[in-house]
């Protein structure tokens, strides 16, 4: 503690800045360069005080505060220099600007009675340049007008420091200094990523949000979790008259800490799309009708209840959803073994992360991350294998980018070059496919050089001479042809993996969504094990989950095999029975694919798909529709008429979007956080736990649906789920809480697996044989195609295709490396047909080398492209997810006559 002295007064504080000082003990002074997010410059000087036996002023932001400082933070000499601090930065600031109570700039001219139209005249520069100042007016979502720059450069430390863009750049210098994005000219053209974190911290309204300018700034702002990806960023949604305006990013938010993506941050006007569907609708000779809500659970229910009569509970299916909340989840579930008596329940974790979550349960005893998002500033070294962050979990991704570039080390595992690619100490580029024998070889790696942590593996492991053995052939020699990458740098990657500790495993869909998903998890499970990175701060094995609240969905039941906690049914059903009132069917329910398959052969009748578009998402699509075209019953609840509604929807249930609802999300680190309403229901639309509740009432089970609120869910679901029970709502308002957290009192788990793990003290390496996927080139298919996704749109399209985003991304794009396209004569961005041995689509191509010779690599958010009719129907070993990374294609153009064969 110091003691000071701050105008006159006696003050104690903890150290840091003396600006840090002031604002602690609530003293304002102006800043304009100054964010709490970036490093501090003390360019603009407003922040300066007077330190007593100091002659000049120092700025506050960078000078620290000593023992017996006397500082004066208004004096008249300080004021002075204020005053004409901002009168030179206002010299050539726009005269006729409007006063805007959100700008500090302008906040700052009034306090200080500083009158613009006059500044102007007495001191504005003859314009060192005829060049006009850089303005923007066309992006979707940014409005840039540098005549309002005030030189505080925050747009370009917030895009260097926090987004690692490097995006804004100083051009010239002194008096033609300007403020441009990279290329120079637009920021569309540019390598911006749209984060809007320039916008965020901009003074002086030089980068401003485009619907603010056009829609009025929010008149309300409500505290909520973005309904994107599974990091789970909470937010501030600003709105006006009842519409979504902008989202900011909440400083004291532990996932996102004052930063948010495209999508979280501007992707939200879907929920005020013009084809949104906000009435129930039946579908009778081909023609959607508009019909009541009484009336459609009556006829729901009239059809449920004749197949059940006829075919009993194994006839019916239902999916939750990843996009609802954790409560909505947990009724779909109910409903699924209360109302129609059958365990056939699952979501869409099963083609995403449910390989993720059997590897980690089976090999630890938690089908969980082990980390936490905090520990990426812990940790001295990642390996990500098969994950795209700065695409797809944009604010991890940015984070781990900021650790990298403060010299953390970095191993991609990735068949592209991916953003982080760029910044990795190792890039192993390896075949889609083969994972299993490049982690083998790591590990065999591992253990030749002996960089392998004994203690831990003595302490907390069992067999670790089995595996030595059995990991003896896998020799990165071997490896290096199946792989297509060198043995050098297989021994490279183990070496940079294991050279720094602590080192943190983010995994993704690359190592999932293969015929073996699940075991390709165990082996990087056996890489933690062997370097002693579990149970420790920066360490662990964490799958980067997919959707807002997939990790939830599965967790809160809907799933065939486990009721709430992911606890197996065998294991929980007494309990479940005595607080549902209500028995729990034993028999074992259909996975999704399994359901499918059962539709296709006529044993499943009817489907209920809750906020999942399944014809669309699911590979292999000619196949999908047919079976689905075999059930009598299709009941679709989205929010928009998906490809799946279109298709095969007999019912059309419409739902409302996470700003229309209350709740909770569980994002993919296992926190549980708070879902509001920002805005009032669209239309005749109703949130998905009361069309859920209301529809078991019409079906009789009006008791055990009788919740009045999701917080009476959530409650239900405490009793059920034992290591969530000391989840309150009331602890959960801010920030909420990560599981195991098993009363009131329980802070919450950050880190598993510290002492023991659940299965025990000690752990198994997994010895995994490697069995090649039957999907193979032939000179017929000779490319190898792999799927996933991009930044800008998000899976089914339904909800990013609808706003701004549809600018920066509007289609999808076939990844192709400029050799191949050579010779096959394809220019960049012609559309082209790929064939697989399951279907056909027509999709732009874009020349890079981001994917190698002999490989390509498409998005599938554009139902008129429809990705999905290409890829195939391998499936997981062990979980049944489809394998959507690997299918062998040909690739045509579109105006030769003979298809031509391309061979790589
Ligand atoms: N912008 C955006 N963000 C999203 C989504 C979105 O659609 N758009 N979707 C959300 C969802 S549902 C999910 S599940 C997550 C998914 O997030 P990610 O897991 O990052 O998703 P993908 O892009 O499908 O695949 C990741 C990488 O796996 C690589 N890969 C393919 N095959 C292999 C292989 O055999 N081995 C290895 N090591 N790598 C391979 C691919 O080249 C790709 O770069 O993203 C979520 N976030
Ligand atoms: N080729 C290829 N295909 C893939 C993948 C791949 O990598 N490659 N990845 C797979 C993966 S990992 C996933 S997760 C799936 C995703 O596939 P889907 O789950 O089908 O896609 P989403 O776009 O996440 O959303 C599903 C639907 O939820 C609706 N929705 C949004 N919010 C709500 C809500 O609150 N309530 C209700 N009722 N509905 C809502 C949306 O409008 C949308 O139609 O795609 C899979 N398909
Ligand atoms: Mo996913």
């Amino acid at each position: 503690m110091f003691l000071v002295m701050i105008n006159g007064k006696d003050h104690e504080c903890s150290g840091g800045t003396i600006l840090e000082a002031l604002r602690a003990l609530d003293i304002q002074v102006p800043t304009l360069c100054h964010d709490p997010r970036i490093l501090p410059t003390g360019a603009c000087r407003l922040c300066s005080v007077e330190i007593e036996g100091q002659e000049r002023l120092v700025a506050s932001c960078t000078t620290p505060v000593a023992q017996g400082m006397r500082i004066w933070t208004h004096s008249e000499k300080v004021e002075a220099d204020r005053r004409t601090n901002l009168t030179l930065l206002a010299r050539n600031y726009p005269a006729e600007e409007c006063y805007d109570e959100h700008l500090e700039f302008h906040r700052y001219l009034r306090q200080y009675g500083i009158d613009l139209t006059r500044v102007g005249r007495i001191f504005k520069l003859a314009p060192a340049t005829d060049e006009p100042r850089f303005t923007d007016f066309d992006h979707p979502y940014l409005r840039v007008d540098m005549d309002k720059c005030v030189h505080c450069y925050r747009c370009i430390r917030i895009c260097n420091e926090v987004q690692g863009q490097f995006v804004w750049r100083a051009w010239n210098r002194g008096d033609r200094t300007e403020i441009r994005p990279d290329t120079g000219g637009p920021l569309l053209d540019s390598s911006c990523v749209s984060c809007g974190a320039c916008a965020d911290t901009c003074p002086s309204g030089a980068i401003t949000d485009r619907l603010v300018v056009e829609k009025g700034a929010p008149t309300e702002w409500t505290r909520t979790t973005c309904a994107y990806c599974g990091t789970g960023c909470e937010m501030l949604v600003g709105t006006r008259g009842g519409e979504v305006i902008v989202a900011k990013p909440l400083l004291d938010a532990p996932v996102n800490k004052g930063h948010l993506c495209v999508k979280g941050r501007y992707a939200h006007r879907f929920a005020h799309a013009k084809d949104r569907i906000t009435q129930p609708m039946i579908r009778r000779d081909g023609e959607w009708h508009e019909v009541s809500w009484p009336e459609v659970y009556l006829y729901i229910a009239d059809r449920l209840h004749a197949i059940l009569a006829e075919s009993g509970p194994s006839a019916v299916g239902v999916l939750g959803s990843a996009r609802a909340t954790n409560e909505e989840n947990y009724l779909a579930q109910k409903f699924a073994r209360v109302v129609l008596g059958s365990n056939n329940i699952d979501c869409c974790a099963r083609v995403c992360h449910a390989p993720s979550a059997a590897a980690l349960k089976a090999t630890l005893g938690t089908g969980a991350a082990t980390n936490s998002f905090n520990d990426i500033e812990i940790a001295q070294g990642f390996l990500v294998a098969g994950a795209n962050p700065t695409e797809n979990h944009p604010i991890v991704g940015a984070r781990i980018k900021q650790q990298v570039l403060k010299g953390a080390k970095l191993v991609v595992v990735d068949p592209r070059r991916t953003e982080l690619a760029r910044f990795a100490d190792v890039h192993l580029q390896i075949r889609p496919g083969t994972n299993v024998p490049t982690f083998h070889a790591i590990a065999h790696a591992l253990i030749e050089s002996g960089a392998v942590d004994e203690e831990f593996i003595r302490e907390r492991t069992d067999d670790f001479e089995g595996f030595r053995d059995f990991i003896r052939n896998w020799t990165p020699e071997r490896v290096a042809p199946i792989a297509g990458v060198t043995a050098e740098d297989i021994r490279k990657a183990a070496a940079v993996y294991a050279s720094v500790k602590p080192a943190m495993i983010f995994h993704g869909l690359g190592m999932t969504e293969h015929t073996q998903g699940t075991e390709g998890v165990q082996c990087l499970v056996n890489l933690a094990l062997l370097t002693g990175n579990l149970g420790k701060p920066g360490s662990g094995e964490n799958p980067l989950r997919g959707q807002n609240n997939v990790q939830g969905s599965a967790h809160m039941g809907c799933e065939p095999s486990n009721l709430a906690g992911y606890t197996p049914i065998s294991q929980v059903a007494d309990l479940v029975e005595k607080i549902w009132k209500a028995p729990v069917p034993r028999e074992q329910g259909l996975t999704w694919m399994k359901m499918l398959d059962a539709a296709s052969e006529g044993s499943l009748r009817a489907l209920y798909a809750i906020g999942y578009d399944v014809y669309f998402s699911n590979p292999r699509s000619d196949e999908t529709k047919k079976a689905l075209e075999k059930l009598e019953l299709v009941i679709v609840q989205d929010l928009f008429l998906n490809e799946t509604a279109k298709a095969v929807g007999h019912v059309f249930l419409p739902a409302c979007s996470s700003y229309e609802k209350d709740g909770t999300f569980m994002n993919s680190e296992r926190r549980v956080q708070r879902v509001r309403q920002c805005i009032p229901l669209v239309g005749d639309s109703k949130s998905d736990w009361v069309i859920l509740k209301e529809l078991a009432a019409t079906m009789g089970f009006k008791d055990a649906f009788d919740f009045d609120s999701p917080e009476a869910i959530w409650n239900e679901v405490r009793q059920v789920w034992k290591a969530g029970a000391g989840i309150s709502y009331e602890r959960i308002e801010h920030n909420g809480l990560q599981w195991p957290c098993l009363d009131e009192e329980h802070p919450g788990t950050t880190i598993l697996h510290a002492k023991q793990f659940p299965i025990g003290v000690r752990a198994n390496f997994s010895k995994i044989d490697y069995l090649p996927t039957p999907e193979v080139t032939t000179d017929e298919y000779p490319f190898i195609l792999n799927t996933g996704r991009t930044l800008a749109q998000f899976n089914a399209g339904t909800m990013s295709m609808r706003t701004g985003n549809a600018r920066i991304r509007p289609t999808d794009l076939l990844e192709m490396h400029p050799c191949d396209a050579m010779l096959l004569q394809i220019h960049d961005h012609e559309k082209v047909r790929i064939t697989s041995r399951y279907g056909t689509a027509e999709i732009p191509v874009q020349l890079t080398d981001k994917v190698r010779r002999g490989e390509l690599f498409a998005t599938f958010h554009d139902p008129k492209v429809f990705t999905n009719r290409v890829t195939g129907g391998q499936r997981d070993r062990v979980v049944g997810s489809p394998e959507y990374k690997v299918t062998a294609v040909r690739v045509e153009r579109l105006e030769q006559a003979a298809p031509a064969i391309s061979k790589p």
